[in-house]
């Protein structure tokens, strides 16, 4: 064997051991159990306003209301439906048991603009 070809192997080698490194940690972050997610309403819109899990996942959901004016709701049914006060906020847990694009909202008069989506997939 050539000096020429054993170098051709073995970059050829980390090529691939570096594609299977980099497969094997995306994969295991997306599949990870339990997931951390935070919704911040403020002044009539959500961040981030698509939030995407994966089914089976353990979904700690922490609902922050940043408004120094008024009360929030989020409401992401069959989840989760809660509010917060100026300034609060409050974490709830589920499981995202059923793929699917559910819409969040709150359903305080004057706020239909709030709206967000949240994906199972
Ligand atoms: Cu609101």
């Amino acid at each position: 064997m050539s000096n020429k070809t054993l170098a051709a192997f073995t970059v050829l080698f980390l090529l691939i051991a570096t594609i299977w490194v980099a497969w094997q940690s995306s994969s295991a972050a997306a599949t990870a159990a339990v997931v951390n997610v935070t919704i911040t309403a403020s002044e009539m819109k959500y961040e981030p306003a698509t939030i995407r899990v994966r089914l089976g996942q353990t979904v700690n959901l922490t609902f922050r209301n940043a408004s120094t004016l008024m009360v929030h709701e989020l409401r992401l049914k069959p989840f989760v439906e809660t509010k917060a006060g100026t300034g609060l906020e409050n974490t709830q847990t589920f499981v995202a048991s059923a793929a699917g694009t559910y819409k969040f909202t709150c359903n305080i008069p004057g706020h239909e603009a709030m709206t967000g989506e949240f994906i199972v997939e």
